[in-house]
């Protein structure tokens, strides 16, 4: 949960003996459709608040995907994903209580282990497994990280990335052929008859839950420079935002 102000100051336990610190990071969730470019504008946010404040080396930038939530899926459900009969893009293929819990763990601080995810098995792969150690700032992308409410509520700040929809199928065309091992026939219908139709029914009416709505997605280097001077501001030793969670607050003082 979040720390409490009468036990803990600075982000240290007041008794001083078993000191513990508290570390809770800042949580940005980042949606948009598929191929809008969400995983290239959580990178270049990550590269820019690695550089900027250069004397806090252990600032930590880390980013989740959505797609390590997905759930196990039945036998049946997988020789349907095999024939590319499954909607993968529909919020019932998540496993929202997972994605929950993992959420309310990283900001509690603790150590998580989250597995990568394989497109061609149709898989979380626990091979490949990114353990997140307690950060500064944790970037939660995925196609519907606004859709669950429970889930949306636990974000600082939420970044809609919205590329017109020609510009992303002419994205994933070649990404699905070239990296998740698909043909093209399988990934126009595929997209026709799930993609597209849940893009419009669960993906883009979370839009208006965004704080920011990135028209364009990583191209815009203006949006991704403000984001990135905001978030800089936030967690600035002693800097202050009006709306900045007062978590953020207790985390810049035992920085000082
Ligand atoms: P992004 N997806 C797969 O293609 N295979 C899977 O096993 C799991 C997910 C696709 C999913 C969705 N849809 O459109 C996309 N399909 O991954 C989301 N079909 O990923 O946001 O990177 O485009
Ligand atoms: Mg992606």
């Amino acid at each position: 949960g979040e720390p409490n102000g009468d036990v803990r100051v600075n982000g240290i336990k007041e008794n001083g003996t078993d000191a513990e610190e508290v570390k809770t990071p800042f949580l940005i969730g980042v949606a948009g459709g598929t191929a809008s470019g969400k995983s290239t504008v959580c990178k270049r946010i990550m590269e820019q608040l690695g550089q900027a404040d250069m004397d806090h080396t252990q600032r930590q930038v880390v980013c989740i995907s959505q797609d390590s939530f997905y759930r196990e899926l039945t036998e049946a459900e997988k020789a349907k994903a095999k024939k590319g009969l499954f909607n993968f893009d529909h919020p019932d293929a998540f496993n929202e209580k997972l994605m929950y819990d993992t959420l309310q763990s990283i900001l509690a601080g603790k150590i998580v282990e989250i597995p990568s995810y394989d497109y061609r098995s149709n898989s979380r792969d626990f091979e490949n497994k990114l353990t997140i150690y307690p950060a500064d700032v944790v970037l939660f992308e995925g196609i519907l990280v606004f859709y669950f409410p429970a889930i949306r509520d636990l974000f600082h700040m939420k970044l809609f990335v919205d590329t017109d929809s020609d510009t992303r199928l002419a994205r994933r065309v070649p990404r699905d052929i070239n990296e998740r091992g698909r043909d093209l026939d399988q990934v126009l219908t595929q997209y026709m008859t799930f993609v597209k139709p849940a893009f419009e029914e669960f993906c883009s009416p979370t839009k208006k839950f965004a704080d920011v709505i990135i028209p364009r997605g990583a191209d815009n280097t203006v949006a991704i420079d403000l984001i990135v001077h905001h978030i800089g501001e936030i967690l600035r030793p002693g800097g202050c935002t009006a709306n900045a969670a007062p978590i953020i607050q207790l985390k810049r003082r035992d920085r000082e």
